[in-house]
């Protein structure tokens, strides 16, 4: 689905406004510093980079009460809505979009805006939640806690600013969830309202990783092109420590990677995100460092590092 020879197009989004922590928009200078484009080089991509002008963007937001239980909507969705047009026009080039978080409620440009050139894009979700409360079931009023729902355009969802820019784009067949463990009563409900694929830390425990991506690839289709969006959460934290909700008996290194490695060997890779790494949190300098080599070394995976 790339035009060769391959390009990657890095976008950091340092954009914190989904959630309440302050350090997860450092996240792309980190991932940065640590070498990521350089390591994408070597593996024989063409490497471009660009910083979205998430501060600009976020000076046209003078005020930003809640509307209804959401919290930040309109620097929200301004973020996304430019980030969307930025993912679609390197898309578009026949580049691979890489945005690097930022929190997660990034994905609602990133997919929306790899679905304009790709429509039949699969989403795959790697998480330890599932991101999938509307407007009327969060609690937290998090809009990282929130992206999938407004990319499906559930109940709830057709609200503003959102419904200014954004259509559902997305159908339930499309997605995939993989290493869930920390799901809210009204996004239970609502996965199997939908009827959508779920592989929970138990399903990984009880096939093992390697079937669980068989079953995974399967379900959305072989042939398709694939968004995946990766928040390092989905990582036990003992893995990746520095991230904003943490949740235990998550993924294992290799688990994590081979999530990654799997996607890569399809040769359908179309756009990737890796979000929630927060280098302000964690017990140590050494905690940061490992879950921002962790955000670099799955990027690699995905990338295609380990096939021959
Ligand atoms: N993330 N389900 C919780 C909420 O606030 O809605 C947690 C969401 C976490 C979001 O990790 O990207
Ligand atoms: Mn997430
Ligand atoms: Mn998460
Ligand atoms: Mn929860």
């Amino acid at each position: 689905f790339l035009a060769q020879p391959a390009t990657v197009s890095v976008l950091s989004y340092p954009f914190s406004g989904g959630q309440p922590r302050a350090g997860v928009d450092k996240g792309p200078d980190h991932l940065v510093q640590a070498g990521l484009l350089n390591q994408l080089q070597s593996l024989g991509w063409h490497v471009e980079h660009n910083e979205g002008a998430v501060d600009t963007l976020l000076s046209t937001v003078k005020s930003d009460a809640d509307i209804g239980k959401m919290k930040q909507p309109r620097a929200v969705s301004t973020v996304t809505k430019q980030l969307a047009s930025d993912v679609a026009d390197v898309a578009e080039g026949g580049k691979l979009p890489l945005t690097l978080g930022g929190d997660h409620s990034l994905a609602v440009g990133t997919v929306a805006g790899t679905k304009r050139k790709f429509p039949n894009a699969a989403l795959v979700w790697v998480d330890a939640h599932a991101d999938i409360n509307t407007p009327l079931t969060t609690d937290s009023g998090n809009l990282h806690g929130c992206p999938v729902s407004f990319l499906l355009g559930l109940e709830g969802t057709d609200v503003a600013p959102f419904n200014e820019w954004l259509k559902p784009v997305l159908k339930p067949e499309d997605l995939v969830y993989i290493g869930l463990r920390d799901i809210d009563n009204g996004e239970k409900k609502i996965l199997k309202e939908h009827g959508i694929k779920v592989f929970t830390m138990h399903d990984v425990d009880k096939h093992g990783i390697g079937k669980v991506m068989d079953l995974a690839l399967d379900h959305i289709g072989r042939d398709r092109p694939i968004h995946l969006s990766y928040d390092v959460d989905a990582l036990d934290p003992t893995i990746t420590p520095s991230t904003g909700t943490p949740v235990r008996g998550g993924l294992t290194f290799r688990e994590g990677h081979y999530i990654a490695e799997a996607i890569a060997e399809t040769g359908n890779l179309v756009a990737l995100d890796v979000v929630e790494v927060n280098p302000s949190l964690g017990d140590d300098a050494a905690s940061v460092a490992q879950t921002v080599a962790i955000g670099c070394s799955l990027s690699r995976a995905a990338l295609g590092e380990t096939l021959l």
